[in-house]
């Protein structure tokens, strides 16, 4: 699409988009980005939800290229929250190699990685989710303002990450939930979307970008 010219410097900076936040990394394309995109696609929601909820504590559950983690950890540079944390939470290695056959892998696992090295204050936790819940969340009580979940996509891995973090959202948090709309098989995110929709205890707004972002917040009471 043609772009005018901005009167001001816009309330983007479309070169830093690029630069920055895309870069070279090919994940972004699962959020209707892409590598070297000036464009945000889902991106723009994440950032938005960290910036506007003043998110303190930001985890992000799974993450090929750091894209989600790189836009919360901007939300919180560009607000100057202090203190605040993003933490990445990805098995890596550890993920069974049929999983990691279907979902992918982490490009940013070398310390010298490109998302590393410009997001070096996003905490990097090396295990499987449940795991790092055991191990890290419980015994340290991390309550969390803004949870993505993007990790395992069969039904019982995404349902087992929402049971275990969901209650560890603050009440006014939010959680995001990637591939909402993507009903290849084997990814059960629909499904979860749909069990959260009959249960009642969660509201649940989708939005049709890419492969399916749903915003989730518990209900009051
Ligand atoms: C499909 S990729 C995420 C792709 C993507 N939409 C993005 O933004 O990069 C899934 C990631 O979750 C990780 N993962 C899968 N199962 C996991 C588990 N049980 N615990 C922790 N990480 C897991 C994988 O290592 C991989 O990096």
């Amino acid at each position: 699409m043609a772009r005018s010219t901005p009167t001001s410097g816009g309330l983007l900076d479309r070169a830093f988009v690029a630069t920055e936040l895309t870069g070279p990394d090919a994940w972004s394309a699962s959020h209707d980005s892409g590598p070297g995109s000036e464009e945000l696609g889902a991106g723009m929601l994440y950032y938005a939800l960290a910036y506007a909820l003043r998110a303190e504590v930001c985890v992000c559950l799974g993450s090929g290229g750091g894209f989600v983690p790189r836009l919360m950890r901007q939300a919180q540079r560009d607000l100057d929250l202090a203190p605040s944390r993003t933490i990445l939470v990805d098995g890596a290695d550890q993920v069974p190699g049929d999983k990691r056959a279907i979902w992918g892998s982490p490009d940013w696992t070398a310390p010298d990685s490109w998302f590393r090295t410009r997001y070096p204050e996003v905490e990097i936790v090396l295990s499987l989710t449940a795991d790092a819940h055991r191990e890290l969340f419980l015994p340290n009580r991390i309550a969390i303002d803004y949870l993505h979940i993007d990790a395992d996509h069969h039904f019982e891995g995404v349902r087992l990450d929402f049971d275990l973090f969901a209650p560890l959202v603050e009440p006014d948090g939010v959680i995001t939930l990637h591939d909402s709309s993507n009903r290849r098989e084997p990814c059960g995110v629909p499904r979860l979307v749909e069990e959260l929709r009959r249960d009642g205890a969660y509201s649940v707004v989708e939005f049709p970008v890419r492969y399916g972002t749903a915003i989730v917040k518990r209900n009051p009471g």
